[in-house]
């Protein structure tokens, strides 16, 4: 076949809605935008695991410590479950985490903030997991197989995540004077970082055209954004919190939520690596990976003695 079939028979497949596999053909372009948006999200499962993990042993009951524990414990799930997907693209686990290590990958960047009360964990909860989730049940239908089946798992655990997150600050919402303010200086930090996540607006996204038509992405970073602020902006209420936005209101016309400017400015200084927590972040991923070297090693000697094992009884 030329590589003009090739490609016919990989878009043929795209527009049967086929799932591309690790070992069909597909053009080398797909190959990195799948291993770059892939390799990404995983980073950031890991990473996200740190602004929560800080609040781990500060949890103010067992109750709530034993949810934090297993929600950052699912966060390490995912992150592997999206390492071993990347890896069939051809780069090494290794490889990846060595760029993350030393700053050369991205990771999103709401796991640049820091997590300053224990009412930051229901907002973490509430709005990133819920941002998550949106743009995460869309790539339950992105085009790479391994990202898809990997997305379905995620997305169960996620829509957990969220709605623990709400019923933690609907107990605070419900609370005394200093627990009310502390969950509305919650959602005040956190709101405009969340709307962040989706990525720079659709004028200014270099990938999205090319990933839509791959059908990576379904929805671009405008209409997920959007359908994030009318879902916030309905469950708020509820919590009798508000939002920290004077223009956010409703339009009849458009049957959605209007909002104000988002400061752009600050999202690609905080992609750069100028937040308030970037430095830290990487720290503390490079201690981990040097501490965590004989658990490493200790893992790859049982495998070998296994294997040899496994290999004296064939014989
Ligand atoms: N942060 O052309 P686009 C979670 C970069 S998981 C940093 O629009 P694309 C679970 C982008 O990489 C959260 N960088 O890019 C959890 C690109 O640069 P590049 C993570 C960003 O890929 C919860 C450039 O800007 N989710 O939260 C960001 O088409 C709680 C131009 O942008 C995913 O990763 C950003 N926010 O669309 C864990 C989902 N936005 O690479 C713990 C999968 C954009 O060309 C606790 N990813 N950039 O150098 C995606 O859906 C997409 O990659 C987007 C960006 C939508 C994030």
């Amino acid at each position: 076949m030329s590589l003009h079939d090739f490609e016919k028979s990989f878009q043929n497949k795209i527009d049967n809605e086929i799932k591309i596999e690790p070992k069909d053909w597909m053009p080398e372009a797909y190959r990195k935008t799948n291993l770059r948006q892939i390799s990404q999200h995983a980073h950031s499962e890991i990473v996200g695991m740190l602004p929560e993990g800080n609040w781990i042993s500060r949890a103010p009951s067992l109750k709530r410590k034993v949810i934090l524990i297993a929600k950052v414990q699912d966060e390490a799930g995912h992150g592997l479950y999206l390492y071993a997907a990347a890896e069939t693209l051809g780069m090494s686990r290794e490889q990846m985490i060595d760029d993350l290590n030393s700053g050369k990958a991205k990771y999103s960047s709401i796991f640049n903030y820091p997590t300053l009360s224990w009412a930051d964990m229901g907002a973490v909860g509430w709005l990133v997991d819920g941002a998550a989730i949106l743009n995460q049940v869309m790539l339950c239908r992105t085009s790479y197989g391994p990202y898809a089946r990997a997305m379905v798992r995620i997305c169960k655990e996620e829509s957990f995540h969220q709605r623990q997150g709400f019923e933690s600050l609907l107990v605070l919402s419900k609370g005394t004077k200093e627990q009310r303010d502390m969950c509305q200086d919650a959602i005040n930090r956190w709101w405009w970082p969340s709307l962040m996540m989706f990525g720079p607006k659709d004028s200014e996204s270099t990938n999205s055209d090319q990933s839509m038509k791959w059908k990576i992405k379904r929805k671009t970073n405008d209409e997920l954004r959007q359908s994030f602020i009318d879902m916030i902006a309905e469950q708020i209420k509820l919590l009798g919190m508000t939002l920290p936005d004077p223009n956010l209101k409703w339009n009849e016309n458009r049957k959605h939520y209007d909002f104000g400017e988002i400061n752009w400015e600050e999202f690609w200084s905080v992609v750069k690596g100028n937040g308030p927590c970037n430095k830290q972040r990487l720290v503390a991923r490079n201690k981990a990976h040097d501490e965590g070297a004989w658990v490493r090693a200790a893992a790859i000697a049982y495998a070998e003695k296994r294997k040899n094992k496994l290999k004296i009884k064939a014989a």
